[in-house]
């Protein structure tokens, strides 16, 4: 078995290269990040855990097309886990950096249509595949500040489907998965620009999801039986709801 999981190095990533290792024998992990000391840290536990099963590390930029065909190539992906994307900001969209609008085009959307597209046509050939694409509830609730990276997250939950309506007939899976507040990846002090009071501020006085929690839901999708596939996971902890309607008054 061929797993291949990009943003290997924290957040879901780790957590779910942790679990295939964990709960299954005899694997190929691929796993894709930019930063290799993470990485072979990461290995390194794996490999402490399990003998049985072959890590395989990707240094380097999901959005570097190169690096992806070199690393991607004569791979039979079994698994192809799109973990990889950020979010940059919060703020108003007219206050926004558009390097941060292309930051996030850049890798939620475009790097994981590249993988995809790269992957897809082996799986197409030999019938087999599941592709679990990392989505998120602001993918469907909008929020203020949540502009581009909200929207980019649409586009994942619309490609997911559409991969659906393609593939349906080809016995590959697509799953969405959308979670909602979580802590335990670097996912704020990345949307904060590296402040780490901000990040710590998003999760004070509540209970958020973990990274492990989005782990073990991304295992269970994958562990269906063949002729079940989950369209898409919508998760939030208990203490999350999506916001009513606004009404502005002068
Ligand atoms: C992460 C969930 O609510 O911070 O994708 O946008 S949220």
């Amino acid at each position: 078995m061929n797993i291949l999981i990009t943003g290997a190095s924290s957040g879901f990533g780790r957590s779910l290269a942790l679990k295939y290792a964990h709960e299954w024998d005899n694997l190929q992990l691929y796993l894709v990040a930019r930063r290799g000391e993470k990485l072979q840290i990461l290995r390194n536990e794996i490999l402490t855990m399990k003998k049985n099963i072959s890590v395989i590390l990707g240094t380097g930029d999901v959005c570097n097309k190169s690096f992806i065909d070199n690393f991607t190539n004569n791979i039979d992906v079994d698994i192809l886990v799109n973990n990889a994307g950020l979010a940059r900001g919060i703020e108003s969209a007219e206050k926004t950096q558009f390097h941060d609008w292309e930051e996030m085009i850049e890798v939620n959307i475009k790097a994981l249509s590249y993988l995809t597209h790269k992957i897809l046509p082996s799986m197409v050939k030999r019938k087999s595949g599941h592709i679990i694409n990392i989505g998120s509830i602001a993918g469907t609730y909008p929020y203020p500040g949540g502009n581009v990276y909200g929207a980019s997250k649409a586009f994942v939950k619309q490609f997911s489907r559409n991969l659906r309506a393609d593939l349906y007939d080809k016995n590959i899976r697509i799953s969405n998965i959308e979670p909602g507040l979580c802590d335990g990846s670097d996912f704020s002090i990345t949307r904060f620009h590296g402040d780490s009071q901000k990040a710590q501020n998003v999760y004070a006085n509540t209970f958020p999801l973990h990274a492990d929690d989005i782990a073990n839901i991304i295992f269970w999708v994958s562990t269906q039986p063949q002729h079940i596939n989950i369209n898409s996971i919508e998760v939030m902890p208990t203490t999350q709801a999506s916001a009513g309607l606004n009404v502005y008054r002068i």
